[in-house]
């Protein structure tokens, strides 16, 4: 069984890349951690704050961002960091390489109901010429991504990673505090019979995604012509890990609730990286018109509209935005 450090200094050559990822994973257990206690740790319920995105903070949400800002931070390499936690980027060390984007805790409105929630990390090339607090730093498209992935911290714990070389993941083997490699270049199937969506927010979604839904709805009779399953976590983690691991498509799109938002979800620490992953597994990411890693973001916490998964019910999604 292969350990996540021996993995990374075979197919990374990168020393500084690896030390990044490596710091995550190790901050990573100690969330999981805090995790599998839960209330035992003190860690449930709210901070009694909001975020910038006016979000209700959880403990754990605070706790997660702190342990990964200041851990990323000790590390030379790191020039700077950005979090859904965080209004504004932290600079950190001015001769770093890197720069690291998270969503500490994604799915957090689980935590109190012990389901699934998931770290969500991106990582980017620092420009020489810009500061680590500097937001501009930041607006690099997905597909400028050195190096992407999430920890699931589920029945096990999981790392889920690429480098731009194929997916690879990890399960945590708590007997002995060490990520092991579990799948080698996973692989996500072209076609899905299984969609994740809000099916709440039906009546505030675009026509063109009301009417894939409910031609969907109608199953081998409908013009889709398959008997389609649905799931929904309500943790992007869960429904990128199931996608990965069985097929399917996650949509999180547009809807007239907030008019002005173009989603819920955010780009550049929650959509790039997962369709960093999704398309090294052979899948893809987009906004329904257009590929999400093009995406050129104005600001860090920038929301976009998801479709993520199969690659041919991703282009099918896209099909009913054309017309
Ligand atoms: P969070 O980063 O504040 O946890 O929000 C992101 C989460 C995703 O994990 C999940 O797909 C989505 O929000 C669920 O939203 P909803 O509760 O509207 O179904
Ligand atoms: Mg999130």
């Amino acid at each position: 069984m292969q350990r996540l450090r021996n993995f990374l200094q075979q197919h990374c050559s990168d020393a500084g890349l690896v030390e990044v990822i490596e710091q995550v994973a190790t901050i990573s257990k100690d969330i999981a951690h805090l995790i599998q206690l839960g209330d035992l740790a003190g860690i449930l319920g709210s901070a009694g704050q909001e975020n910038v995105q006016g979000e209700n903070q959880k403990k754990l949400d605070v706790i997660a961002n702190d342990l990964l800002k200041d851990g990323l931070a000790a590390l030379p390499a790191v020039k700077g960091v950005a979090s859904e936690e965080e209004t504004l980027p932290v600079g950190c060390n001015p001769e770093g390489r890197f720069l690291v984007l998270f969503d500490p805790l994604d799915g957090s409105s689980n935590i109190d109901i012990n389901v699934t929630v998931g770290t969500i990390f991106s990582i980017l090339a620092a420009p020489a010429e810009l500061d680590g607090g500097d937001e501009r730093a930041y607006l690099q498209p997905g597909k400028q991504q050195l190096a992407a992935g999430y920890v699931l911290y589920g029945p096990s714990t999981l790392l889920v990673l690429t480098t731009g070389n194929g997916v690879f993941s990890f399960t945590l083997d708590s007997r002995v505090g060490e990520y092991v490699l579990q799948r080698e270049n996973i692989r996500v199937d072209t076609k899905t019979a299984e969609f994740a969506i809000n099916m709440s927010n039906q009546r505030f979604w675009k026509p063109a995604m009301q009417s894939y839904v409910a031609d969907l709805l109608q199953g081998e009779e409908g013009p889709l012509g398959k008997r389609y399953n649905m799931r929904w976590v309500a943790s992007m983690v869960a429904e990128i890990h199931r996608i990965l691991t069985r097929g399917g498509i996650f949509m999180y799109p547009w809807d007239s609730r907030e008019p002005k938002k173009p989603g819920k979800l955010r780009l550049m620490y929650e959509a790039n990286p997962m369709t960093l992953l999704m398309e090294q597994a052979g899948g893809r990411g987009s906004t329904a018109t257009e590929a999400i890693l093009n995406v050129q973001p104005q600001g860090i916490h920038d929301r976009v509209s998801v479709v993520i998964g199969s690659a041919e019910e991703v282009a099918t999604v896209e099909r009913y935005h054309a017309l």
